[in-house]
């Protein structure tokens, strides 16, 4: 196996810097982590020549920048787990993967990623839209894991990994998790995981 130099350029409170640290964590991969805090740190000509986006995580390995939290996951998986299945080889099983990491970019971003954002960063956004857009998500991933353990495969793929992190914390953007019993059965299997890693609670507003 390649010998890893790790380094995880991201934001504490951010999901889609928490996947990347879940999944180095499950690994049991060393890394170094570089908190990229603010808008003057994203903007600084030596993080834009990391993901000229402008957007945390990104993962160095040595000389190899990979920007984009499911980029990230997909990289290690191949490069340092190639064979535990957290990213099928079969085409039917890729493809349930990919779908999932696509529904975490998409559905899962604009709904609970977005209330969490709007109450913990202040972001814009119309927020009957935003629950509504979380509430359509969370039911259909309630039925769908209803009758199974995770949401790819009958053990954690990267479609667990890239999902969690928002779908956990979606509380903290007044999304309420109480209505979907089966997603809250994913998320204690997900943080029973040898070698999870909680993402931290943003401060209380008497604390920040
Ligand atoms: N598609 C990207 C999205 C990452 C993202 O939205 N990161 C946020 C923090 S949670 C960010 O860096 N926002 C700053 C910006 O977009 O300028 C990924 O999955 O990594």
């Amino acid at each position: 196996m390649t010998t890893p130099d790790l380094t995880l350029y991201g934001l504490r409170l951010s999901g889609h810097s928490h996947r990347a640290e879940l999944f180095l964590s499950l690994l049991g991969l060393p890394y170094r982590f570089v908190e990229v805090a603010g808008a003057a740190q994203r903007e600084a000509p030596a993080f834009r020549r990391l993901n000229p986006l402008g957007q945390v995580p990104v993962l160095t390995d040595g000389a190899t920048v990979i920007p984009d939290s499911n980029a990230i996951l997909v990289y290690l998986a191949a490069r340092y787990a190639p064979e535990a299945g957290w990213m099928p080889a079969d085409p039917v099983g890729a493809a349930q993967v990919q779908r999932w990491l696509s529904i975490a970019a998409g559905e899962v971003r604009a709904g609970p990623a977005h209330a969490r954002l709007m109450v913990v960063f202040g972001a814009a956004g119309d927020r009957s839209a935003v629950h509504a857009t979380a509430a359509r998500i969370l039911a259909f991933m309630d039925a769908h894991l209803a009758d199974r353990p995770y949401l790819a495969a009958d053990r954690p793929t990267l479609a667990d990994i890239a999902c969690y992190s928002y779908v956990a914390h979606a509380p903290e953007g007044g999304v309420p998790l109480e209505p979907y019993p089966a997603v809250r059965a994913w998320i204690a299997r997900v943080q029973a995981l040898p070698g999870f890693t909680p993402m931290p609670a943003p401060p209380s507003p008497e604390q920040a």
